[in-house]
């Protein structure tokens, strides 16, 4: 079908179920009139969260493409926080500080940004437990793991032969695994090859990460799969449990002009996998031990120190070699989200180009199975007949499905992209009981805790692709946009439209009591060489070229606070050391004129380093940009620069006494060995 036509197809699609006006709406922006009358009588007040109070919800948006998490709270939309992730972030200094820049590093070196869209809350049993957020990183394909205690990113795993990690990091109900699906199929191993040879040549993996260890991620297999586009997943859960589900779509193979040459499938497929057949076929042997080249990264709590390991190799298993792991649902239309019921019975399709929402009932997939009712085989992989899997079609629903999640009372909730709104429909009965318009160009919806076996419900929150009308204009490039929906009636009501970061791809939302602590490292734990854990114990040394500075900083000074001896030539770091003990006082730390860093932010009990190469002879103030203390402007210092030759003595001003450049009393002892043997290290 050419392009034009498919347009065609939409559009008589559209008419034939009664969309036109909402077609209209989404191109063209709704009239205020029409926006307002959608939201309840009362709405403000279901919203209001009077000051000095919380709200009920953590909600957790990705940043698309910042890279990172924010933190909202609902039912206010009130922003808490961004969580650093996969983008440099100076805000908190996170990427440029010595500590955490190996938390960026990839095989293909330092790459400071991603493209984040799934975030998903770690389970137990099927439910959100509060104890970490993952998300993905689309781009350079990455899982990264969030410690909910501190909101703070502690792990990011590096995933191989895989482009484009976008049906990730779903979880299974146990928590035992997080998944990454491939977007792109590429060779695998990737290596020069013809990209005319794609239907030969091309690979896609679908990727099971141990993700029940903190610290430990683990790619504990890969499965090989034939070359399509692999777009979203989902663990199934009570009956289903032990299966995932993936998308597909471009079950054509094309390679070129996808939008059309894509399309060309009445059908393309969920992937049914039967992960733990998968596990022990790889503990029969079955797998082979290909190399590969990708790295983990994980902080250490205790010194606040990210560390790279460089892992070789993976274990990828052939589904040939595996008789019973996978088959194919055959699913109307270049389906994307692929979405599980709380009972884990219902396997629902959200065809992009569908009239209907196909349902899948996990028994008769079973019994399909079980009697062989297969439609044909591709590359090896069984594929079930459409009428032997299919539980019900949503039929008269809208037009581009494209993410359900569930109530836990029976209903469904359904994102149009196209017809720029939300369908809520009946488990079991297939009928649509109600639906409201989005602003606009609704993706993926959340409701709290929607996805597991247990839903939280209470709300649904749009998270739409257009913004167009509904804030004042901030140019062409304006934030997305969400809009949150009361659903404890039988009616959807709109209470609220707040923007977001980046592109809100998905969210996740949990009662805030599910998160317990908010933790901080006492200076007893912190195990960083660099720690100045006392005023006294700050100081300087020299070990050639490179000057190491420890640092201690408290309300409302920084120990040592005058600096000199430092010449051009000279690589500087300034160790800090927060050392309050005070669970929220936090303290800044910038230099002027640093080419090499941010500037530091540095929670109480916490070590951090900042790398700074003075390019020039001067006086360099530095202070403190946390607002920490009625006197936080005081909170500052010099660093002198001499040429370089200089004789000027390495010193540095603790209280009211200058301390030499010898001094090495409390310093990292590899430093201070090093120091004592650099030929001409003090001047
Ligand atoms: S996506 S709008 Cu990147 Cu999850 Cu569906
Ligand atoms: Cu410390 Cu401002």
């Amino acid at each position: 079908m050419r392009s034009s036509a498919r347009t065609t197809a939409i559009a008589t699609l559209a008419a034939a179920i009664g969309m036109p006006s909402l077609l209209a709406a989404c191109h063209s922006g709704a009239p205020a009139t029409l926006a307002s009358a959608a939201t309840g009588a009362n709405s403000a007040s279901r919203v209001y969260v009077p000051p000095g109070q919380k709200d009920e919800f953590y909600a957790f948006f990705s940043g698309g493409f910042s890279g990172q998490v924010s933190v909202y709270g609902l039912p206010s939309g009130r922003l808490l926080k961004v969580i650093p992730v996969f983008s440099q972030d100076p805000q908190e200094g996170w990427g440029y500080d010595e500590e955490t820049k190996p938390m960026l590093q990839t095989s293909f070196g330092f790459v400071p940004w991603d493209d984040a869209h799934h975030p998903e809350l770690s389970q137990t049993n099927g439910v959100p437990n509060g104890k970490w957020l993952f998300i993905n990183g689309n781009n350079t394909p990455r899982i990264a793991r969030i410690d909910l205690a501190q909101f703070k990113t502690e792990e990011i795993l590096q995933i191989p032969n895989s482009a484009g990690n976008h049906s990730s990091p779903f979880t299974t109900p146990d928590g035992k695994y997080v998944v990454a699906g491939t977007r792109f199929s590429v060779p695998v191993p990737n290596r020069d090859t013809a990209i005319a040879s794609y239907a030969q040549a091309f690979k896609g993996t679908l990727t099971f990460v141990r993700a029940d260890e903190p610290g430990k991620m683990a790619i504990a297999f890969q499965i090989l799969v034939p070359g399509f586009d692999y777009d979203l997943g989902h663990a199934g859960k009570g009956v289903s449990d032990g299966w995932f589900f993936f998308t597909t779509y471009n079950t054509e193979q094309a390679h070129t002009k996808l939008e059309v040459n894509a399309s060309q499938n009445d059908k393309d497929f969920i992937a049914a996998i039967d992960y733990r057949r998968a596990e022990a076929c790889v503990a029969a042997g079955k797998g082979t031990t290909m190399p590969a080249s990708y790295d983990h990264n994980v902080i250490d709590d205790h010194s606040n120190t990210a560390h790279v390991e460089r892992k070789t190799s993976v274990t990828v298993l052939d589904p040939s070699r595996c008789d019973g792991l996978m088959y194919f649902l055959p699913t109307p239309k270049s389906p994307h989200g692929v979405d599980v019921d709380p009972s884990g019975e219902y396997i629902v399709g959200n065809g992009k180009l569908s009239a209907v929402i196909a349902v899948h009932s996990f028994t008769k997939m079973q019994q399909a199975i079980a009697s062989k009712s297969f439609d044909k085989v591709v590359d090896g992989i069984p594929v079930l007949k459409y009428e032997s899997v299919l539980a019900g079609e949503v039929k008269s629903s809208g037009l581009g499905p494209l993410h359900t999640e569930f109530d836990g009372k029976g209903y469904a909730y359904t994102s149009f992209f196209i017809s720029s709104e939300i369908v809520k429909w009946k488990l079991g009965t297939w009928e649509v009981v109600d639906r409201t318009p989005t602003y606009y160009a609704i993706g993926h919806l959340m409701i709290p805790g929607g996805d597991s076996r247990a839903p939280f419900g209470k709300y649904v929150v749009a998270l739409n692709k257009i913004t167009k009308d509904r804030y004042l204009p901030t140019g062409p490039i304006m934030d997305q946009s969400a809009q949150l929906y009361d659903i404890s009636g039988p009616k959807m009501q709109l209470l609220l439209d707040f923007p977001t970061i980046g592109e809100p791809h998905y969210a996740q939302a949990l009662p805030a009591s599910l998160i317990h602590s908010v933790k901080f490292n006492t200076l007893t734990d912190n195990t960083n060489p660099w720690a100045a854990k006392t005023e006294a114990d700050g100081g300087i040394s020299r070990q050639g070229k490179v000057v190491h500075i420890k640092m201690a900083a408290i309300r409302s000074h920084f120990s040592p606070d005058n600096i000199e001896g430092i010449t051009v030539g000279d690589t500087v770091y300034f160790h800090l050391t927060n050392i309050e003990q005070d669970w929220d006082i936090v303290h800044g730390f910038a230099v002027l004129g640093n080419t090499d860093a941010a500037e530091l932010i540095l929670a109480p009990g916490e070590t951090r380093t900042l790398k700074w190469v003075p390019r020039a002879s001067g006086v360099y103030p530095f202070y403190c940009t946390d607002f920490c203390s009625a006197l936080h402007q005081e909170m500052q210092g010099y660093v002198r620069v001499s040429p370089a030759g200089s004789t000027v003595a390495l010193s540095a001003t603790i209280g009211d006494h200058a301390v030499g450049g010898d001094r090495m009393a409390g310093m990292h002892p590899a430093v201070a060995a090093g120091a004592a043997h650099a030929a001409g290290g003090h001047q």
